[in-house]
Parts: C-alpha cells; structure tokens; sequence
C-alpha cells in the first residue's frame, strides 16, 4: 500500500545528484523504493497493535565519495471502527434488597471498546425491558424506577445493548440479572386454627402423647424469614400440653384428671427466624377438657369472656354446668 514518496534534493550534478533512498532499522514492516522514494507499506496494520512507528531514512548520492543525510518518518495508524464494544460479561447478575427505595442504584453495568476517539464512545441502552429499570447511557449505571417487592416478582431479566459511535456503527448485547434479596417483612399468618374463638375437645380418656389440637401458620417471605417456630407462651400452668415447634402439633403431655377439666386458653405465639428482626403472631387454642362437649354454646360464651383476661395471664378453668 502506497504511503507517500520520499524525496530528498542534491545540488550537485550527474552521479553526484544521483539519490538512492535507504531504510534505517526498525522499518520492517515498511518498503522503500531505492530510486523513487515510494514508500510503500509491506502489511496490513492493526492499530489496536501498534498506533506509531517511527524509523529513519538515508538519501545517499552517487558520488565517489557519497555523501548522505537521514530523515526520521513517523508514521500514524489511523483508527477503523473494527472493534464491536465488549461487555465485561455476558450475563451481568446484580442482588438487591426489597423495599429498596425507587431511583436506587443496583448495578452497574461495563462495558469497553477497544477502537479510538468515535469508534470507541459506546452508548448503552435498555431493549425490552417495561420500563422498570432506568439505564444511564453513558456511565452503565442501571437505577431501580419501581419498588422491589420479592414476594410479587423476585426477578428481573433483560438485554442490554451497546453501540459505538463509529460509522458504521457496532453493536452487541448482554443479559442482565436483577435478583431481589428477601427483606423479613412477613409475619406468620394463622390458618389453622380458623378463628381465635374456635375450640377442640380434650376428653379425660385421652392418651398422653396424642395430638388434641393443630396450630399451622405460612409465611411470605422465604428462607430463615419464612421458617416458623411454635411456642406456648400462656395458659399452660400445669404444663399438660406441649407444643411441637417445628409442627405446630400439640399433644398431651399426661393424663388429665377431674382437677383439669374446663376450658384451657393456651395462647401460642408463632416466630418466624428472621434476622435481624423476628417477626411474630399470637393465636389462641382453645381446650376443653371433659368428656363430652355438653352445650357448646356456653362454651363459646366462656371463650368470649375469656377475653377480658389479659393473655399472659392464666384464665381461671371454668368448671362445667352439672
Ligand atoms: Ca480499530
Ligand atoms: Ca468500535
Ligand atoms: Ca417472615
Ligand atoms: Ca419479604
């Protein structure tokens, strides 16, 4: 490839005015035309290689006694658009914490072009993505444009693009990530049992360690933030029930005798594990130890009031209308 001609003057005349053109060192990539000066370039450059070389010329004349001079050539290579942006990873993967404030940043994305000036100025943007995150073109900061809530969407995922500003511009693409981090922001919601006035009947022929009543509550959260602990906080003075803290199963613990008959109130309070805050719910089981149900419906009137006791008090047992 043509580059451009050397040439070089000498006042003398005939052979004494005769320049031969000589590369220095440091040339090899280069060829010169020993009469014309026509330097040419021996291969094709990569810029992003090597932008400058720099070597000498000699123009010797043809005397007896040759004299000569040298030139330094500073050749420049000249940027193409050949490089397409490059992201730092094909699928940037981002964790944020729920309940994050609308217009925080979550990630930033990178991206780099190898080529010079335009061909290297990359602008990002976001290509289908419903306009819950906010990308800026220039710095790759990705900015959150809704509230996370983990328990209604506990991902995003979309591409991205990048181009440059060569012409023709390049372009490529990336996946990115944004996995919403559990916040404990649940507490224990009862489902069984259905009501705090629902009551089970324990009859004195009861057999130790037989399940009598079933506390179960679900969670919204997940992980440590979902995992439930059941404990009997009140209403369990002589400890003739026992709650499973894992299940949520009360059983009992011994026989119960005349003296236990009535209705029992066990207040049990449901914790989920969560860190830093625990969160939790009371539910109150109802227990009525006798042999038969009887008139239930003084039973729900006894349930009713004891509601006026405070629940980490021990209701007084009722005993049964003979
Ligand atoms: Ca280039
Ligand atoms: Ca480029
Ligand atoms: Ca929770
Ligand atoms: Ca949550």
């Amino acid at each position: 490839m043509f580059l451009t001609t050397i040439s070089a003057t000498d006042e003398d005349s005939g052979r004494n005015a005769e320049i031969v053109y000589q590369l220095g060192p440091n040339a090899s990539f280069f060829d010169l035309d020993r009469k014309t000066g026509v330097l040419t370039a021996s291969r094709v450059f990569d810029r992003e290689e090597q932008e400058r070389f720099l070597f000498t010329v000699t123009a010797r004349d043809n005397g007896t006694r040759a004299l000569q001079s040298q030139a330094a050539v500073i050749v420049t290579i000249l940027d193409e658009n050949d490089n397409t942006p490059k992201f730092t990873h094909n699928h940037f993967q981002f964790f944020v914490s729920e309940n994050l404030p609308k217009y925080s940043t979550v990630g930033v994305i990178t991206v780099t072009d190898a080529d010079a000036g335009e061909n290297a100025v990359v602008r990002l943007s976001i290509l289908n993505d419903n306009e819950n995150f906010i990308l800026d073109p220039d710095s790759g900061v990705i900015k959150s444009n809704v509230s996370f809530d983990r328990e209604q969407q506990s991902s995003y995922t979309f591409d991205v693009r990048a181009v440059d500003n060569g012409s023709p511009p390049c372009s490529s693409a990336a996946k990115v990530t944004i996995n919403v981090i559990d916040v404990n922001d649940n507490p224990p919601i009862v489902i069984y049992p259905p009501s705090n006035t629902s009551f089970k009947l324990v009859p004195l022929s009861a057999i130790p360690g037989s399940v009598v009543a079933e506390v179960f509550a679900v969670d919204g959260d997940t992980g440590m933030n979902a995992e439930l602990k059941y404990t009997i906080v009140s209403g369990n003075g002589r400890s003739l029930f026992r709650i499973d803290p894992v299940t949520g199963n009360i059983t009992l613990e011994e026989k119960p005798t005349v003296a236990d008959t009535g209705l029992h109130r066990l207040v049990v309070n449901i914790s989920d594990l969560g860190y830093p805050k625990s969160l939790h719910t009371l539910v109150l089981v109802f227990l009525y130890v006798n042999d038969t149900v009887g008139n239930s419906s003084y039973i729900h009137d006894l349930i009713r009031r004891t509601m006026e006791t405070p629940l980490d008090r021990n209701i007084e047992f009722k005993k049964p209308p003979s």
